[in-house]
């Protein structure tokens, strides 16, 4: 028989316990039964907890597993990143006051908000097609806790805060936050509201027209009988990502100016909102329309009339998803449903790209909202579950596992708050062209990196709970799926990758430019004790990323490059966050470790992958071939 002789795999008789907020040092241990009858190695501190355990089986009835769930308090008190990041950027008024109304939002949240957000997840919308005699319905029926979410919203300010701008270009930030918040207990709402976000900044954009004026005033309004919500109705059948190519729906002019819209959306999100944004071709008078992109054009519709019938639109039938199933995804035809022009002719997708960039910046939130979520679960567990004798927090391993997570969501946080403090400068005219150009890059760099980062940690996070992370009745598996969606809808990973380089060389390398310059502002942290290394490897890297281009010529194919490209600015623009928060004077020990961690790992993976050829024209063949090769022999 094979036995291990190396130190580390002894048995000790006496185990380390570091309690939340004090170290116990070393206890004595005793040993104790569990449920399964097995005798584990225990502190007395432990003991307490393992109480329960010690019942007799007769008076257990049936043998189940058998422990507290994880809970959380106050999401606001408790995330100690989002409150430094406050105190450390909002002016002294502006913090007194956001910082009482996320209090307050904190506690409505977990005692109202968070049970209403599990009914939605248990009680999904129901679609009637046709009535007991025959007559068609297309009623998408929706549950009360559902209805509800969308008069909190409203009450909340979810979408207004970030259009009264109380508190002028921090109101975006202090809007973010809320619904960063909220985003895990929201049963789904966030959708509609990145929506509804999305289609009032479009408005705004334009102007705010006097036929949207009224649209504008419901989606940003605080009172619940009035507010709206509003889909974004772009897939079709033929394109997803391809919506120049696959967009078919017709729109024919009507005598009054207004148009009449005939086709099918494939993939319609809160199918049960109260009005659209929709592309379409316009159709001239023999009723051609033009192909491609400059062929279409932006539409503003409202679903139902005041009788609440709809507007000529059929739903053919709710999508039957893998996550998200709170909400309502139909397929709809558009049979004449009555419609307003609200871009200029053929620049649809330009127009639409201002409610594209909100959405995806509500994707950045769902996804740290995620991860934040699940961290905390996970923690708490850990401070709950015993294994081999002791508590998972007193497994290194198992902590390690946890502090990787943690850094990867302290990074993605960092990532959300400067994209979101960008925007409040932007949309209050106090911002740089320099800033705008940074802005337009990292909506793309942040909603495609958190999209992944979400996707991984949330997976290992209910991995740390083991066989109960795998249980549908603990809400965990909820979590996960409804995360899996933020790297694929708003635009997958390797369509935001190829926006990336789009950004770039709309702006001629003017937007790497001053993204270059932002990072190499970091060499005044430099001198912070602890951080010397990572600003090393920080400032290392973005000299890496500025080879990368300079060598990047013709032998480069920048699409093959584009995802490892991406990955490289978020991972060196986050790293120079984490930095940057790290070098505060009153910066914990958490706050410097997470920086340090973060820029350990492979900053610009662009580079290393450009030295052995995986951007040359071969290796596209090379690529292809192996994918194709593969099935057969
Ligand atoms: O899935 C959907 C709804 C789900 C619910 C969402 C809720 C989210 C909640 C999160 C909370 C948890 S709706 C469907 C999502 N679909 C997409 O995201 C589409 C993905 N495809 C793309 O993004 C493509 O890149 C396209 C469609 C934008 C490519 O279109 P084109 O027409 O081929 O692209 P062009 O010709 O390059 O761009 C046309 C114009 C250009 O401006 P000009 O003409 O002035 O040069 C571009 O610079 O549009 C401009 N443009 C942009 N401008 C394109 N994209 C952008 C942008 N992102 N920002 C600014």
């Amino acid at each position: 028989m094979f036995t291990c002789r190396l130190p580390w795999w002894r048995s000790s008789a006496t185990c380390k316990l570091s309690w939340p907020g004090r170290f116990l040092g070393e206890v004595p241990t005793q040993q104790i039964n569990t449920t399964t009858g097995q005798r584990q190695h225990v502190g007395v501190q432990e003991k307490q907890l393992l109480e329960n355990l010690e019942m007799p089986l007769v008076r257990r009835g049936t043998e189940t597993l058998y422990q507290e769930q994880p809970k959380t308090g106050n999401p606001y008190l408790e995330d100690a990143l989002l409150r430094s990041y406050l105190e450390t950027h909002l002016p002294p008024k502006v913090l007194e006051e956001v910082n009482q109304d996320l209090e307050r939002f904190g506690n409505r949240l977990l005692t109202k908000i968070s049970p209403l957000g599990r009914e939605c997840e248990l009680n999904p919308p129901v679609f009637r097609q046709y009535d007991a005699w025959g007559q068609r319905l297309d009623h998408i029926l929706t549950c009360s806790a559902w209805k509800r979410m969308k008069e909190i919203a409203a009450e909340e300010g979810l979408v207004a805060e970030g259009y009264e701008r109380r508190y002028s270009n921090w109101s975006r930030l202090h809007q973010a936050v809320k619904l960063y918040l909220f985003s895990s207990s929201s049963g789904g709402f966030n959708c509609p509201l990145a929506m509804t976000d999305g289609a009032a900044k479009v408005i705004e954009s334009l102007g705010t027209p006097g036929c949207l004026k009224n649209a504008f005033d419901h989606l940003t309004s605080r009172d619940p009988k009035k507010f709206w919500t509003s889909g974004q109705w772009m897939t079709e059948r033929k394109g997803g990502s391809d919506v120049a190519q696959g967009t078919e729906t017709v729109a024919r002019k009507q005598p009054d100016g207004t148009y009449r819209l005939y086709g099918f959306k494939w993939f319609t999100s809160a199918a049960d909102s109260d009005m659209a944004l929709t592309l379409a071709r316009v159709a001239d008078a023999e009723g051609r329309v033009k192909q491609g992109s400059g062929g279409l054009s932006l539409f503003f519709l409202k679903v139902r009339d005041e009788e609440g019938k709809l507007n000529n639109i059929q739903v053919q039938r709710l999508k039957d998803k893998l996550g998200t199933r709170q909400m309502a995804t139909a397929e709809l035809w558009l049979h004449g449903a009555e419609a307003e022009l609200i871009s200029v002719e053929g620049r649809g997708v330009a127009s639409v790209s201002n409610m594209l960039n909100i959405t995806r910046i509500h994707n950045v939130i769902g996804a740290v909202a995620s991860m934040r979520r699940m961290i905390s679960l996970s923690r708490d567990y850990a401070c709950r579950r015993v294994a081999f004798g002791k508590l998972l927090k007193d497994h290194p391993l198992h902590m390690q596992t946890i502090a990787r997570m943690e850094v990867q969501t302290r990074g993605a946080f960092l990532l959300l708050m400067e994209t979101v403090r960008l925007l409040g400068l932007v949309e209050t005219n106090a911002a740089s062209e320099g800033e705008q150009l940074l802005l337009r890059l990292l909506v793309p760099v942040a909603k495609l990196y958190t999209g992944k980062q979400a996707s991984a940690v949330v997976i290992e996070a209910m991995e740390s709970f083991g066989g109960q992370g795998y249980m549908e009745d603990t809400g965990l598996p909820a979590i996960v799926r409804d995360t899996l969606v933020l790297s694929i809808w708003e635009g997958t990973t390797n369509i935001l990758s190829l926006d990336v380089l789009r950004s770039l060389s709309k702006s001629q390398g003017q937007a790497m430019a001053v993204f270059l310059s932002t990072v190499h502002k970091l060499e005044v942290a430099s001198g912070s004790v602890g951080l010397e290394a990572a600003v090393g490897r920080t400032l290392g890297a973005a000299s890496s990323l500025t080879q990368f281009l300079e060598v990047a010529g013709p032998g480069v194919n920048m699409e093959l490059a584009a995802r490892d490209f991406s990955y490289s600015l978020a991972r060196i623009y986050a790293g120079a966050l984490l930095i940057e928060h790290a070098a505060r004077p009153d910066a914990s020990s958490a706050d410097v470790l997470a920086a340090c961690r973060w820029c350990e790992q492979e900053l610009c993976p662009v580079a290393p992958a450009l030295g052995s050829g995986s951007y040359a024209a071969e290796a596209a063949l090379q690529d292809t071939a192996l994918v194709f090769q593969s099935c057969r022999l």
